[in-house]
């Protein structure tokens, strides 16, 4: 008698297969970084474009508040929706969440002014408040941002996905929770969860591509991907080129920080 020894199975690279894929990390309002990363992006996918692939473009979601050009974010990303020669997926972030919110309700959900909403009323010709402001300030506000907001935005902010999965990857805005089923996830923790997923050690069904938590440096693991750098403060733009097992970090800064 003998035994067949197995060496120990290292588990099999995560694979998008064949396609071409893309995602990108919190934008924030810059779209001058924007319009940088993905001039790249599509000199990248020239030659897949070229023998008629279709690249799969994935944004992360967190594209309105803080910098300066939330408006000018989402008529580049509404335009992209309606290129060929991408698919475009669009992910929501907590922050495109918080402004869906204050338009349906201002006053229950005027939260959204104090982290960022205040740079998207800039971008859309409404003018912030200062200081405390009561009810009847803030439903003027709802208003003003009501009718300065294009229909294809708000259908755009209304449209966005809480996940895409592709081969052995997911992607969301913030994250997952530990030990809870991918088609059980809530949409508070796919938008907001931080430290109980970014510690799990653990892999999850499949390896998580995410935003929202920035960190100096994109983190580029085994069971996930983190490509929120802080793009509003830092100048840095940060995403990710998948084709089968091979990734690339792509990024575009910008020196001067206009954010
Ligand atoms: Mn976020």
């Amino acid at each position: 008698m003998f035994r067949l020894f197995r060496p120990a199975q290292k588990a099999a690279p995560a694979s998008t297969g064949e396609r071409l894929v893309y995602a990108v990390g919190d934008i924030h309002g810059r779209a001058d970084l924007l319009d940088g990363l993905l001039t790249r992006i599509v000199a990248d996918a020239a030659p897949a474009l070229s023998r008629g692939e279709r690249p799969l473009l994935v944004f992360l979601g967190d594209y309105v508040d803080r910098g300066s050009e939330s408006k000018g974010v989402l008529d580049r990303l509404t335009a992209l929706l309606s290129t060929p020669g991408f698919e475009v997926r669009t992910l929501m972030g907590n922050h495109e969440e918080a402004m869906l919110a204050f338009i349906e309700d201002p006053v229950a959900n005027a939260g959204w002014l104090e982290f960022g909403g205040g740079a998207t009323l800039a971008s859309y010709g409404v003018a912030p408040p200062i200081g405390r402001v009561g009810p009847e300030d803030l439903a003027a506000l709802g208003r003003a941002l009501s009718s300065a907001l294009p229909a294809t935005h708000l259908h755009f902010l209304k449209s966005l996905e809480l996940a895409v999965v592709l081969g052995d990857y997911v992607f969301v805005h913030a994250g997952l929770r530990p030990g809870v089923p991918l088609d059980a996830q809530s949409a508070r923790d796919l938008l907001w969860i931080r430290q109980e997923f970014l510690s799990e050690k653990k892999p999850f069904e499949k390896v998580v591509v995410h935003g929202h938590t920035p960190e100096e440096m994109p983190y580029d693991g085994p069971t996930r991907i983190g490509l929120d750098t802080g793009a509003y403060a830092t100048g840095v733009l940060t995403g990710v080129r998948l084709l089968g097992v091979e990734r690339t970090i792509m990024q575009y800064r910008l020196e001067r920080n206009r954010g």
